[in-house]
């Protein structure tokens, strides 16, 4: 039996509907359930503005780092599943949603294909994927040269993020 080395990725979770700490900690608890994942670390949850040209609800955002043995493409599945089975609806682009899982980086892959963007193309600029991911992750890498820590010292909008109480 051959056994396959897990690969460290971070994932970004946010909800801005329904109960939203309960919201991302059912997620976090489904995609620990997964065979094939491992939830490694968990970040604080934060409030955070809305981000977008829709104007909508804050979001509680939150990041996790798992160890899995998933390809990538079967871990958007799972995050997919997950979101469908708590009830999320897929309407509007950059919408109001009940739970969100992103990946955001996958070892050190670069993948651009079918619509999966790994490392997540927009996370370098936003205050409320980089902050939680700094907290567990620091010296992840985002694909352009820079470490999550460094991106974060030229983010904008970092005030609005707010850390909840545990
Ligand atoms: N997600 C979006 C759109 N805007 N804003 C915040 N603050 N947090 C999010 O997770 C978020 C957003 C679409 O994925
Ligand atoms: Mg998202
Ligand atoms: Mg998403």
């Amino acid at each position: 039996m051959t056994t396959q080395t897990p690969t460290r990725v971070a994932l970004g979770l946010g909800s801005n509907m329904g109960n939203s700490r309960e919201n991302l900690d059912l997620a976090v608890r489904y995609l620990d359930a997964t065979p094939g994942i491992t939830v490694v670390a968990r970040s604080s949850v934060y409030r955070t503005p809305p981000w977008g040209p829709i104007p909508q609800d804050d979001y509680s955002n939150m990041c996790i780092t798992i160890d899995t043995v998933l390809k990538p493409r079967a871990l958007l599945e799972r995050g997919l599943a997950i979101e469908a089975r708590m009830g999320r609806v897929r309407d509007q682009r950059w919408g109001p949603r009940l739970i969100d899982i992103d990946i955001l980086i996958f070892g050190d892959e670069k993948i651009d294909r079918d619509g999966l963007i790994i490392p997540h193309p927009r996370m370098s600029e936003r205050a409320f994927v980089l902050i939680p991911l700094a907290e567990i992750w620091p010296d992840a890498p985002l694909g352009d040269g820079r470490t999550v820590a460094e991106a974060l010292e030229t983010c904008p909008d970092q005030d609005g993020v707010v850390k909840l109480d545990a």
